[in-house]
């Protein structure tokens, strides 16, 4: 029997706008999963032309797996390279999508039953709210890094101010009230360069996240409670609207793909706690030289390995990439691929015991589901500030001094040593269970998640 609330407000309609990049695409998706087990209708955005091929293999997935959401397409304007001061396709494409906005207007006018909601990717805030204000349509953002990135994110049109004329140059450590101050080297290394595309991006949408009505974002207290509680508490920045953890937003059946049985295989014969899980993403590719160095200090760390190479030319062979004597001594302890991998089955799987990672926000989300411990190793971004979390939760480690990954090249030795180092600590291993404990809970019967979409979904029918 339906109570008599649901019969005098129906079960939210809520659109979901996505940005480009495995990255951004996929928290959004397990976002939807989520909405749906919470008895909301959803539309999913899906934006025309679309980058890569491995985003829309996972909409077609998701789709089919969901066939109760909604999809319709945004056809995006062609958009002319020569203003937009940057070669990148995913921040092209963000570019691309904030230029098209104005056309969202009747698409989501022509929505039915109307929208009680649109979240949209943290990347198109200023460009979207004007839309969604026109339409008295309710805007919240799904913010795709950690707390403590929207910490730095929300204040830092303030901090960025402070240097005045002279930004970037002027830009010391960030100091966020109540938050250890996070040094100039930690910042994502692009917004130290003056006029590029993804700078210009974050600085102009810094200031608008107090014009939304919410921000979700994939992160929970057992990780991260200090940077929640002073972003819930408006002391990073005034007016900071709710920010609602829905995290962890975990790996899903929808996501897995044909490819593993190989790495499976090779995993299932190894013993329990015994592989590191090398990989930095979908998105980082390593020079030669440090692909080469990787493989001598996975051999010299004596551990066993299952290590994802990503080179920056995708067409290139393995043993090209890698070299065919350095492949040959890599097989006697490791698997090494060169493909892309079903993560969130290899960090589940019993033999792997820890991970070598660049940080990216998802793959913090999902060691910290399976409790793995982490070797942090940032390479862009805001990879550096989530290693900080990372740190500083427990997690892992994270050896500051390597730098960023592109600029400072790390030697095997170094490499290999800390790779023991993580692997043999009886102590990350008790704080990584740990956090994946909180994780459980989180996302457990009656936890802060479920608290949490109850809380999104009332609001959402009390504003229709
Ligand atoms: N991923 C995967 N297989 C790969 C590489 C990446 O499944 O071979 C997934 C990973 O599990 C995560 C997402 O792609 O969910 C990557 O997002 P993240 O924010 O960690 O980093 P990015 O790739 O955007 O740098
Ligand atoms: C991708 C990237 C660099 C980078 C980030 C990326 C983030 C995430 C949060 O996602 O910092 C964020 C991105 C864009 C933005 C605001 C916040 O405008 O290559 O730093």
């Amino acid at each position: 029997m339906l109570a008599c609330d649901d019969l005098l407000h129906p079960h939210p309609h809520v659109a979901l706008l996505p940005s480009a990049g495995m990255g951004h695409l996929t928290p959004f998706l397990r976002l939807a999963t989520q909405l749906v087990h919470h008895h909301c209708n959803v539309t999913l955005i899906t934006t025309h032309p679309i980058v890569s091929l491995s985003e829309s293999k996972l909409i077609t997935h998701f789709l089919a797996a969901f066939p109760q959401v909604n999809q319709v397409e945004f056809n995006l304007l062609p958009l002319d390279h020569t203003t937009a001061n940057s070669t990148d396709p995913f921040f092209l494409h963000f570019e691309t999508i904030r230029r098209s906005a104005h056309l969202l207007s009747p698409l989501l006018a022509s929505l039915s039953p109307p929208l009680h909601a649109l979240v949209c990717d943290v990347t198109l805030i200023s460009s979207v709210i004007p839309v969604t204000e026109s339409l008295h349509l309710p805007n919240y953002i799904l913010f795709t890094s950690s707390a403590k990135m929207l910490s730095f994110f929300s204040y830092f049109h303030i901090y960025a101010s402070k240097a005045g004329d002279d930004y970037p140059a002027m830009l010391g450590d960030v100091e966020i009230p109540g938050l250890p101050s996070i040094p100039r080297s930690s910042i994502p290394p692009l917004l130290l360069i003056p006029n590029n595309l993804f700078a210009n991006i974050f600085k102009v949408d810094s200031p608008k996240v107090t014009k939304s009505n919410g921000v979700l974002i994939n992160t929970f207290e057992g990780l991260e409670a200090l940077s929640l509680e002073l972003l819930n508490g408006g002391k990073v920045v005034e007016g900071m609207p709710p920010v609602f953890a829905v995290g962890p937003l975990v790996p899903c059946d929808f996501e897995k793909g044909e490819l593993g049985n190989n790495q499976l295989k090779w995993l299932n014969e190894q013993p329990v706690g015994s592989v590191v899980y090398v990989s930095f993403g979908s998105r980082t590719a390593m020079s030669r030289v440090q692909i080469r160095e990787i493989g001598h200090g996975l051999i010299r760390s004596g551990c066993r390995f299952l290590w994802v190479v990503k080179d920056k030319k995708e067409e290139e062979g393995l043993e090209e990439v890698v070299g065919h004597e350095l492949m040959e001594s890599l097989k006697a302890k490791g698997l090494v691929v060169k493909n892309w991998v079903d993560q969130g089955e290899i960090l589940g799987h019993k033999a792997v015991g820890g991970f070598v990672s660049h940080c990216g926000w998802n793959t913090v989300i999902e060691a910290a589901w399976h409790g793995v411990p982490i070797l942090a190793w940032p390479q862009h971004g805001d990879q550096k500030i989530n290693a900080e979390v990372v740190e500083s939760s427990g997690l892992g480690m994270w050896v500051a001094s390597w730098g960023w990954g592109e600029k400072d090249m790390v030697k095997g030795d170094e490499f290999g040593e800390r790779i023991r180092e993580m692997m043999g600590s009886e102590l990350l291993r008790g704080q990584a269970t740990h956090i994946k404990e909180e994780a459980r809970k989180a996302l457990g019967d009656g936890g802060s998640c479920e608290m949490t979409f109850k809380r999104l979904v009332a609001e959402w029918k009390m504003k229709s």
